[in-house]
């Protein structure tokens, strides 16, 4: 039975493009940059957005039509939603999925019987993976979704909640450790506050922070090796999150001793939540040498909330790839997690594919323009020329540390206006980034 009406989704290259269905810039075989493109870019289906969403918003009802609605029972639609997703990712030509415990079962009663009906999946997806070679890049936890969430998981100011969240992690750690997830990410949805006036902030966080040195213990403790990852995000649907940016996660994993076990999983539409690029957010990862895994997806401007959009837009995704090639990888094991879903308007099931084929196209074509630049040394020089001036001299003395502030005095007290003007130079921004078009236009011709 085959559950989607397309052919596997094939290279055909920038001519011969016709239709939605056909990579133009991924040929997963190709060696770019010293490695194929599959291995930089490692692309992730995530189960809850392709498979389980239905295209709501916050006015209007779910308009997905999906191919195994016909099943009514939820049990019968979670198993026979297996083998779509296993259709979809072979069809599609993806090595990896990621998923949260949640959106592979409905919840019974109990915690008991919501294990159980979740084992009942994860038997299957571990089946679908022998056959198929599918690997798990990150699996999680829903601590958000259901009421019981309402004011936290981690950070809930009920000690009950905190208890139970922790359960659920338990078994979503030992699911990751049988399907073999690559990394295990954490993301606080509701990890933070509504208002400061009823918030013990401090004692909040440290609850979160003991959360997650509980989950990394227990992971050793049963030989899960996955790699912990942390995926910020400014606000939404709290109105404050406790892993705001990058930055202000890497400060609460040093405050709590997390900074040795944990890296970060970065998206795109958060970035822009935060006041900040997505690049910014890889830069400020990987200059901490915390650089984790990526979730792909993109805003828009005239939009303030998260409507993970599948990225189209090759300017954010050649910037995006450039921190990654300058990086040598994305992560030790990270990867492109496509945490998108279709505009509400494009509830047809091939909208599915059409959403993916654009995202990867966008991230292959960032990932060539990035080593067109990388292998003529564009940025390099422009960066290195820029702090030339430390390279020798009074410069290199400063960072050297043996230059004092009296040795600079000397250095500065007769310099005259004229000097210090003549010392600094034009920046030729503008220069850079027609610099950078042209190798947009060029690569992708
Ligand atoms: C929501 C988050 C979420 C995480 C996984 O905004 O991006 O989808 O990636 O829980
Ligand atoms: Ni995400
Ligand atoms: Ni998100």
């Amino acid at each position: 039975m085959s559950y989607w009406n397309v052919d596997k989704i094939k290279y055909v290259g920038t001519g011969e493009k016709k239709s939605g269905l056909g990579f133009q810039y991924y040929n997963p075989d190709e060696v770019v940059g010293g490695k194929k493109m599959r291995d930089w870019l490692r692309f992730a289906v995530a189960y809850w957005h392709t498979f389980d969403q239905r295209l709501v918003d916050p006015f209007g009802d779910g308009t997905a039509i999906r191919p195994y609605d016909k099943y009514t029972d939820p049990m019968d639609q979670a198993l026979a939603k297996v083998d779509a997703a296993f259709e979809f990712y072979d069809k599609l030509g993806v090595d990896f999925l990621c998923f949260h415990d949640r959106d592979l079962a409905p919840e019974g009663d109990t915690l008991r019987e919501t294990n159980r009906n979740l084992d009942k999946v994860v038997d299957k997806i571990v089946e679908n993976q022998k056959t198929s070679g599918m690997k798990v890049l990150w699996n999680t936890s829903n601590l958000f979704t259901n009421p019981r969430f309402v004011e936290g998981a981690g950070t809930s100011p009920y000690a009950d909640i905190f208890a139970y969240s922790a359960a659920q992690l338990k078994h979503s750690l030992e699911i990751g450790k049988r399907v073999g997830s690559e990394n295990y990410v954490f993301w606080g949805g509701r990890e933070g506050y509504e208002s400061l006036w009823n918030t013990d902030m401090k004692r909040e966080q440290e609850h979160a922070a003991k959360l997650f040195h509980m989950a990394k213990d227990y992971a050793n403790e049963i030989g899960f090796d996955a790699q912990m990852l942390l995926e910020p995000k400014p606000k939404e649907p709290t109105t404050h999150q406790y892993d705001f940016d990058a930055a202000t996660t890497i400060a609460f994993m040093k405050e709590y001793g997390l900074d040795k076990d944990f890296k970060l999983n970065l998206e795109g539409n958060h970035a822009n939540l935060a006041g900040h690029t997505y690049q910014h957010e890889i830069r400020v990862a990987r200059e901490a040498g915390l650089l984790g895994s990526l979730d792909a997806n993109q805003g828009d401007k005239l939009i303030g909330w998260d409507i993970d959009e599948y990225p189209s837009n090759l300017y954010e995704t050649t910037a995006a790839m450039t921190e990654v090639v300058e990086n040598g990888s994305i992560g030790p094991r990270g990867g492109l997690n496509f945490d998108a879903k279709p505009r509400r308007s494009s509830f047809e099931p091939n909208d599915l594919f059409y959403g993916h084929i654009v995202g990867m196209d966008s991230f292959a074509a960032g990932l060539r323009v990035a080593v067109a630049m990388k292998n003529d040394g564009v940025l390099d020089d422009i960066v290195k020329n820029r702090y030339s001036s430390f390279d020798s001299g009074i410069g290199a003395d400063i960072e050297s540390g043996k230059a004092s502030m009296a040795d600079l005095e000397n250095y500065s007290l007769d310099k005259t206006q004229k000097d210090l003007r003549d010392a600094t130079h034009s920046d030729h921004l503008e220069e850079i980034k027609d610099t950078i078009n042209h190798y947009i236009i060029q690569t992708l011709k």
